[in-house]
């Protein structure tokens, strides 16, 4: 057993990402099923704040955002890596404009079909998440555009792939290849929309990535998903505070914010950062002293307002 316990929920394509990850280095993971929208009251003690799904927790150690949980399973099960040959930065890259800007349109995509069905409630609170009013009768014409801006940025993709090569960057998956496949997955397996069957060299990798599987999934309750982190200290922080343009050290008090949807703010006591990570602590009835971390990129760190 790996401890790793992810609170997802099945239609999520960021959760996907996560899950073919696990099915690649074939590892067993625990499996909390959250609410997909507000209110998340088993959630929010754990996180401080961030809504967002998936979030990753291992004991004490609450994972917000998809680029730091693969960062921390690869970090933990180095092999297979995740990022084959040198490709470590360039897959991270792709992987950013993925999960922003491939997203944006996937999600429009996928909306224009999956919309109709979806009630009110669910609508009103994906307008709060977007920070953008969601109109239930533009739904399908924003389906309309976003196809046409969803295929350019694929066709970047089935020209990649047209040399043969079986995943972006060589022989074996990368985090480009799960961030590329999220998107992919939402508008084809989710929404089975017919926009993207004409690319046959797509279609043949996004099966490669879907044969990969989940991995072995264990169902967890919340409340039991709490006790382990209550029970658990955090693991020890290695490197400490960097120097930094804002002059922070090692327990100033710090929020962290995501910088486009969900902007819900984190704030707690800075104890790790770099380039690459921020870590705060944090204290609650619910879950005891826990150690949240972000990425850096697609978050605003800022020193806590007094
Ligand atoms: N940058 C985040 C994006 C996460 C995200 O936007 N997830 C969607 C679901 S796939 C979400 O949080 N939707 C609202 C919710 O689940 O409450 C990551 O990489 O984890």
């Amino acid at each position: 057993m790996t401890g790793i316990i992810l609170h997802h929920y099945g239609a999520s394509p960021f959760s996907e990402k996560v899950r073919i990850a696990f099915g690649i280095k074939g590892l067993a993971w625990h499996s909390v099923t959250i609410p997909p929208a507000m209110p998340k009251p088993d959630l929010l003690p754990l996180t401080g704040g961030y809504r967002k799904t998936p979030v990753m927790q291992i004991g004490a150690d609450v994972y917000c955002d998809t680029q730091i949980i693969l960062r921390e399973i690869e970090r933990r099960h180095p092999a297979p890596g995740l990022f084959p040959g040198l490709a470590r930065g360039l897959a991270e890259g792709t992987a950013f404009w993925a999960d922003h800007q491939l997203f944006g349109a996937a999600v429009a995509v996928a909306f224009g079909i999956m919309g109709e069905h979806m009630p009110d409630a669910f609508l009103e609170d994906r307008s709060k998440f977007s920070g953008r009013p969601i109109d239930r009768t533009k739904l399908k014409l924003q389906a309309a555009v976003m196809t046409g801006t969803l295929r350019a940025h694929l066709g970047w993709i089935e020209q990649a792939l047209a040399d043969g090569r079986v995943f972006l960057y060589g022989d074996a998956p990368s985090l480009a290849d799960l961030a590329v496949y999220h998107c992919v997955w939402f508008v084809r397996e989710r929404a089975k929309s017919d926009a993207l069957a004409d690319y046959a060299k797509l279609n043949a990798w996004a099966d490669r990535m879907k044969g990969f599987g989940h991995g072995e999934k264990i169902d967890l309750t919340s409340a039991a998903a709490l006790q382990i982190a209550r029970e658990s200290e955090p693991a020890p922080v290695s490197g400490g505070v960097a120097a930094n343009a804002l002059g922070l050290s090692a327990g100033s008090r710090v929020t962290v914010t995501p910088d486009d949807t969900g902007r819900d703010p984190v704030t707690g006591e800075l104890v790790a950062l770099d380039a690459q990570s921020v870590t705060l602590r944090r204290d609650s009835p619910e879950t005891g002293v826990v150690h949240v971390h972000f990425p850096r990129a697609g978050f605003v760190l800022v020193p806590a307002k007094a």
